[in-house]
């Protein structure tokens, strides 16, 4: 029925009909019962394994991280627990020529595209080298403002385009992120040119302290890329099963032609927001904790694959000795980075200095070699 008003139009309802069409895709449920055979990906046994063993490790590699950061030894640090399935799932449905634009927390899927956790580490230290990107390792440097690397994906897959390159560029901002002009920019320019890229809004419930039902009026952030006339959905991103598909999918759409696609991961940050002192406990109940933890991305994988045969704790502790090791040789190899000189910021910035740089350049090696 039309509503009552002299234009008898009904806005109102088409924003609830859009929103209504918004419904959380899901294959693996809490149980770790696949509920959604149809749309399985059907990735084979090792791949599972591979996926698993990728979460267990980030895990730890989280848990140590903070134990860094608190010694002193790391310096800034976005935990990403609860977020694996969100993180490692998306990047393991991308080709190595794909390119990732990480924000703060997404370090996790640049070291699984290629980027050496040395490197990784010592980006949080603020150390130059951590931003060197090897040759052939498609990720930049994690993003600090938020929002940016928006507009700076949308560019990346006007390039691919250009080239008739076969890839695309992935990027990451978080729920607070969907309120920024960057991003509306950003999907806005990748649907009007149709370019290769996949946006995923990591929804992770809290911008710092500030909730998601205050960030913003819109019932899901999926809803968003409507606008910008995209492709978009919501999914479980706490169902590594589901977030790889979506992806793919995407991905598959992108490199085809279809341009690009909006994919709102719904998870949950279990720890800070970073480790500069927010204190969760102060906007956060300790009962949505549990919630959320019921529906751990570890958890559920892990009984899925146990009930498959193909894994065991046994499997699980290599894994976890892996990644201790291999931790603490990169912490190590970080260590022995040379220290850092103003030489090397300023070294670092162009191809050719502009008159200030190279007269700052000069002052400092001078000041350096004394
Ligand atoms: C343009 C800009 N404004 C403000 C900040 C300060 N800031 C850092 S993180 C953050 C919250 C971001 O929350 P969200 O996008 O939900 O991502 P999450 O940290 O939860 O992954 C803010 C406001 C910033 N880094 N950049």
């Amino acid at each position: 029925m039309a509503a009552n008003n002299s234009t008898q139009l009904d806005p109102k309802k088409t924003l609830q009909e859009i929103e209504e069409k918004f419904e959380m895709f899901q294959i693996l449920n809490e149980e770790g019962t696949i509920v959604n055979e149809e749309a399985n990906p059907n990735l084979s046994d090792e791949e599972l394994v591979e996926l698993m063993s990728r979460m267990v490790y980030t895990r730890i590699l989280d848990q140590r991280s903070i134990s860094l950061n608190r010694q002193g030894r790391l310096g800034f640090y976005a935990p990403t627990a609860g977020q694996e399935a969100s993180q490692l799932a998306s990047q393991f449905a991308l080709e190595k020529e794909d390119f990732i634009l990480p924000g703060y927390r997404d370090v996790p899927q640049i070291v699984w595209h290629g980027l050496p956790l040395w490197q990784a580490f010592l980006f949080s230290r603020g150390h130059f080298m951590g931003n060197q990107i090897p040759e052939g390792v498609n990720v930049f440097p994690p993003q600090i403002i938020i929002g940016a690397q928006f507009i700076q994906a949308a560019g990346v897959a006007l390039g691919m385009q250009k080239r008739g390159k076969k890839a695309i560029a992935i990027t990451y901002t978080g729920d607070g992120g969907s309120s920024q002009g960057d991003f509306y920019e950003g999907i806005n320019f990748a649907g009007a040119f149709r370019v290769p890229a996949v946006f995923i809004v990591q929804n992770n419930q809290y911008a710092i302290s500030t909730p998601r039902e205050l960030q913003t009026a819109a019932k899901t952030i999926a809803q968003k890329g409507i606008a910008a006339g995209i492709p978009s959905v919501l999914v479980d991103g706490m169902d590594p099963l589901a977030v790889y598909a979506v992806t793919k999918d995407a991905r598959d759409r992108a490199i085809n032609g279809e341009g690009p696609t909006l994919i709102e991961t719904v998870c949950y940050r279990y720890g800070p927001h970073t480790m500069a002192g927010d204190d969760p406990t102060r906007y956060r109940t300790s009962e949505t904790d549990s919630a959320w933890e019921k529906r751990d991305p570890l958890v559920r994988f892990r009984t899925y694959l146990e009930g498959k045969g193909l894994w065991n704790e046994e499997k699980e502790a290599e894994v976890i000795e892996k990644a201790k090791e291999e931790i603490k040789d990169a912490i190590k190899k970080a260590d022995s980075a040379p220290k850092q000189k103003v030489t090397d910021l300023i070294n670092i910035m162009y191809d050719e200095n502009p008159y200030n740089l190279d007269e700052q350049l000069a002052y400092y090696t001078e000041k350096e070699s004394k």
